[in-house]
């Protein structure tokens, strides 16, 4: 398991924030995820063998938001 934190660009209101934590929670391999509205950052826990940051990334766009990576 690993863990990364991401910035969530776009959200609007606190629901985007739960809109985004479900797109990304569906994904086969994320085991846990957080998204913080306030701090727009987003916490998420996954198996790198089953699913890639860069599938979490694209699951927020499609969601209509943007997750990237900074820390
Ligand atoms: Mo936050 Mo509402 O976008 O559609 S403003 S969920």
């Amino acid at each position: 398991m690993q863990t990364e934190n991401l910035k969530v660009l776009g959200m609007t209101c606190a629901a985007c924030a739960k809109a985004a934590e479900r797109a990304v929670g569906k994904l086969d391999g994320v085991e846990k995820v957080s998204v913080n509205y306030a701090t727009e950052k987003m916490n998420v826990d996954f198996d790198g063998d089953k699913v890639s940051i860069e599938q979490i990334k694209a699951a927020v766009l499609k969601a209509g938001y943007e997750a990237k990576e900074e820390d």
